[in-house]
């Protein structure tokens, strides 16, 4: 069997005593690895200030090498906080209003592709399969051919892939398509993205399908698919049902007392729509007086990228307005929103989503989001919530049994609240079933071998 190489910006590496941290993701990838063996390489989220950074760090846990790499202050300004997340990032979200351009972090995001590629290239064997995570590497495969490696190379992009119109805006929209014609497979959330990027080599003449799945582009023939990421879920439940006893978990429903839980759990990023659901929050007691006071909106909402002023900006923005709503609706013995700006254990996330009569996941734009999956997995079959789900999440194309909202339809997420909280339990179960029996079935290892096996099957690429 050939050896799995994973490349990715960060790497989840075990700590000393072999754990590594949870989540889905790092899961499967690592049981993929132990399966065959292999490397996971990628940034150790360091800098080496202005110096070359150090030889590859090497950390051998049983069959696994991770190998990890530090970048220099210009690297990590250039290349992830320019151009992947000040660029890439936004205009996948469909939001050019928020891309800066630099043709300085432009040539970092290139420059750091090249310098993965010759570290890792010694690494690689020739029959070892590669496979190369989100949109910070797209690049990657170009390079690793040009130094020659004839290996399957596999894509996974896991945020959206926008239209021609939206991506066309990138100057450098060419090489970054170019980039993505140099792996053997391409992988995307779901049908939707992957018509984007089969609509973009249309637009100008780049490429083209070719039926099957295949498609042709700079003389390179490759696959493009869809594998929607899922979760563990029959792990996740577990947890959920188990975290009953824990004392978080407890605490939390003991404060709610007889209310009902609102529950949203999310990054904070712009793509999120936190302040839009804020709004339908406020709109929907507001519509419905009888809910005050019955009713707690917990949001959970790690900081992220605070180093970008528009996440600085939006923590402030995020903060002020729960404040403006629980100063304006709230009472002596009744705050409407608990605004919490932290990482939660994944088993006390497992029970807080057990207690949640709702579940509030409406982003904006997500390529997926497991977060929607996540509470799915987490709910009591005898007694289950109601989620309420944007249309504009990947996770919509499959979660049939969740309540479709605009979320930028601030009354109509608003009334989908109220629909959520008066449903009855026969059409909660029975929309739950509908979900979970989905979720169990395409789980997050199910993904993982989906995607195995087309970059490992030949006739389905080039
Ligand atoms: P993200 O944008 O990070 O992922 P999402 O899919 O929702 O979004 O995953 C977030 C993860 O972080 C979940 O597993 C969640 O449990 C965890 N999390 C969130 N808040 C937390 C908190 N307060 N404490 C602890 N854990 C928390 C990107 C894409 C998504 C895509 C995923 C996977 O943007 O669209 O679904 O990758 O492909």
């Amino acid at each position: 069997m050939s050896r799995l190489v994973i490349v990715s910006n960060r790497v989840p590496v075990p700590d000393k005593g072999g754990i590594a941290p949870a989540g889905g993701l790092a899961v499967a990838l690592k049981a993929a690895l132990e399966e065959q063996g292999g490397i996971w390489m990628g940034w150790s989220g360091r800098s080496s200030g202005e110096q070359e950074p150090q030889p590859l760090a090497q950390l051998q846990q049983g069959n696994i090498t991770y190998a990890l790499t530090d970048l220099t202050d210009t690297d990590v300004e250039e290349y992830y906080h320019g151009f992947a997340n000040r660029v890439l990032w936004p205009i996948c979200h469909y939001r050019l209003d928020l891309a800066e351009y630099g043709r300085k972090e432009m040539a970092g995001y290139f420059r750091v592709n090249r310098f993965f590629g010759r570290r890792l290239a010694p690494l690689v064997k020739p029959d070892d399969v590669i496979w190369v995570h989100d949109y910070h590497l797209i690049p990657l495969a170009a390079e690793l051919r040009q130094m020659g490696l004839k290996n399957r190379i596999g894509f996974f992009l896991h945020i959206p892939w926008p239209p021609a119109d939206v991506l066309f805006t990138m100057p450098v929209h060419e090489e970054i398509m170019r980039g993505l014609s140099h792996y053997d497979v391409v992988g995307f959330q779901t049908d939707h993205d992957l018509e984007n990027f089969a609509g973009c080599l249309r637009r100008e003449g780049i490429g083209d399908e070719l039926g099957g799945g295949r498609f042709t582009a700079y003389d390179r023939i490759f696959k493009g698919g869809t594998y929607a990421i899922g979760i563990e879920t029959a792990a996740f439940a577990e947890f959920a049902e188990k975290a009953s006893t824990n004392k978080t978990v407890k605490k939390a429903r003991e404060s709610i007392e007889h209310r009902s839980l609102i529950m949203g759990v999310d990054r904070l990023d712009y793509s999120k729509g936190i302040t839009q659901r804020i709004d339908a929050f406020e709109r929907f007691i507001l519509a419905n007086p009888a809910q005050q006071g019955r009713v707690t909106y917990l949001q959970i909402t790690p900081k992220s990228r605070s180093e970008v002023p528009e996440y600085e900006a939006m923590q402030r923005t995020v903060a002020e307005q729960a404040g403006r709503v629980n100063g304006a609706l709230g009472a002596v013995d009744w705050v409407p929103i608990r605004y919490i700006n932290r990482s939660v254990g994944r088993h006390i996330l497992a029970g807080l989503y057990r207690l949640g009569r709702v579940g509030l996941v409406t982003p904006l734009r997500d390529g997926m989001n497991l977060v929607a999956k996540e509470y799915v997995a987490a709910q009591d079959p005898d007694d289950p919530g109601v989620l309420v789900l944007s249309r504009f999440a990947g996770a919509a194309c499959e979660l049939r049994g969740a309540l479709l909202v605009n979320p930028y339809d601030i009354e109509g997420t608003a009334n989908a609240m109220a629909r959520a909280l008066s449903m009855p339990l026969e059409e909660r179960k029975e929309r739950w079933k509908t979900m979970m029996d989905h979720l169990l079935e395409h789980d997050v290892s199910r993904w993982c071998r989906d995607f195995l096996n087309d970059l490992t099957t030949r006739d389905q690429c080039g």
